[in-house]
């Protein structure tokens, strides 16, 4: 068929359908989180016709500057700075209906990229509604608090309940606060005040429900489009693939794309794993490269690693590039976003994990157990440093030999290659490979 033929959504039977299908291309972080997913997003956004979230909640934060003004987005995907593009939010996303509007006026204040961002923005009415904050710690959906009394695992809130008959979301509301009341003795649920303030959500939150199911299965056998996904959190904060039980209640894997849009397997295009050039860690739990001195300090201060929504500071150390290995054998990564590389730029000389050992025998790969990852020594090797600035660098040509050997170094390792280099924090300063 000719280019831009558009098929009949569901195939009739023995139809022949050429293919006109779409991928997605996914955009996820290959480490503990933080990686810089939003500037690789945001590079991508820019020419695409849909941006989806599909995991996740409002609890991990993404970074965007453009033109100078620096966007914070928990919910929304960053792709909704691009005025010519729709933005998604999947079945898989727990919304906070207060945090999604704060997070919008938020950034309104900030700069113009958000105007119309109503008109550009759709929700899938299979998303979970989060619940307020206090009531969050007990939510099935968003904390390791889980009781697995199917009841309350059932009963949970969705968006199309909410702009569904408001009677019955009524009952549905008033039965689950009930219940947490009863589970948690101490927790004080004021029912009637948050019925008015969801209800009050519920005429905004209309105009932007759609059948997400649906909507993605138009997007992916209609006419050619570019359809991007956008990972929350990262490969080792996945519930099932992570450092448990020190996990978010998500799936950040490649597997989240489906469940979390609705989208079958042989849809999934290309999918980029974002690297931090270091190892970062929020809270606590193993972390076997971490650097509890000066140099760890360096990267600390140097990257400005504190937490987009928590304001915590985040440990720092080595790139363990066996993670990151791990990370990809779960993900398939196509290529690979190497983030932040300016901030080694002081260092005489970086090391890179690339085995551990227990008791003096090596283990094949990341371990489950956290005990072990605790135990692990770690195996470097220690490349030269290029101890210049690599700020203002736009090529890969132009960078220091050494931080193109430390490029090379990572692609041989993972046998993946770097297809972007981040010197710092503008749109102008990811570098494209190729
Ligand atoms: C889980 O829920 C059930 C049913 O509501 C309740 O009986 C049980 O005590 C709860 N368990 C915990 C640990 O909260
Ligand atoms: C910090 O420790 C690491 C490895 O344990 C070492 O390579 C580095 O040189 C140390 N930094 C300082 C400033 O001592
Ligand atoms: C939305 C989604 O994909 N949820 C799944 C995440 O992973 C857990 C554990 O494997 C599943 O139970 C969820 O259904």
């Amino acid at each position: 068929c000719g280019g831009s033929k558009v098929l009949p959504t569901v195939p009739e039977p023995g139809l022949c359908v050429c293919s006109l299908l779409n991928k997605v291309t996914v955009v996820l972080g290959a480490q503990w989180g933080d990686e810089g997913k939003g500037k690789v997003v945001d590079l991508l956004a820019m020419d695409a016709d849909i941006v989806c979230r599909c995991q996740g909640g409002n609890n991990a934060g993404h970074t965007v500057v453009v033109d100078s003004v620096e966007y914070d987005f928990h919910l929304l995907p960053s792709g909704v700075l691009n005025k010519k593009a729709t933005s998604f939010i999947g079945n898989g996303v727990v919304i906070h209906l207060p945090g999604l509007f704060e997070e919008a006026e938020k950034n309104l204040q900030k700069g113009k990229g958000l105007q119309g961002w109503e008109e550009r923005l759709k929700i899938s009415d299979r998303a979970h509604i989060g619940l307020q904050h206090k009531w969050e710690k007990v939510n099935p959906l968003s904390s390791l608090s889980f009781n697995s009394s199917l009841y309350t695992a059932r009963n949970g809130l969705r968006v199309c309940d909410l702009v569904g008959d408001i009677t019955v979301f009524e009952d549905k509301f008033r039965l689950l606060a009930e219940h947490f009341q009863r589970m948690y003795q101490n927790l004080n649920i004021n029912i009637e005040n948050e019925l008015e303030q969801l209800k009050g959500f519920a005429e905004r939150l209309r105009p932007l429900v759609t059948d997400g199911v649906y909507f993605m299965h138009k997007a992916l056998n209609g006419p050619s489009k570019k359809i991007l996904v956008e990972g929350a959190n990262a490969a080792l904060l996945d519930i099932d693939f992570g450092t448990y039980p020190f996990v978010t209640s998500s799936n950040c894997t490649v597997g989240g794309v489906c469940t979390g849009l609705g989208v079958p397997p042989s849809h999934v295009g290309r999918v980029y794993g974002v690297v931090k050039a270091y190892t970062t860690r929020v809270g606590v739990g193993a972390f076997p490269t971490e650097l509890n001195n000066e140099t760890g300090d360096l990267l600390q201060s140097r990257g400005r690693e504190f937490g987009v929504t928590t304001g915590r500071r985040r440990r720092c150390g080595w790139l363990d590039l066996i993670l990151v290995r791990y990370a990809h054998m779960v993900n398939g990564f196509s290529a690979i976003a190497l983030t932040k590389l300016d901030i080694l730029d002081t260092l005489p000389e970086i090391k890179v994990g690339v085995a551990y050992k227990v008791n003096g025998k090596p283990l094949p790969s990341f371990p489950a157990n956290m005990d072990v990852l605790t135990r692990v020594t770690v195996e470097y090797e220690t490349l030269p440093g290029w101890c210049c600035s690599t700020e203002a660098v736009r090529s890969f040509e132009e960078l220091p030999p050494q931080a193109q050997s430390y490029i090379r170094f990572i692609e041989d390792f993972l046998q993946v290659p770097v297809k972007w280099v981040g010197v710092g924090k503008s749109r102008e300063s990811m570098i494209k490979l190729f």
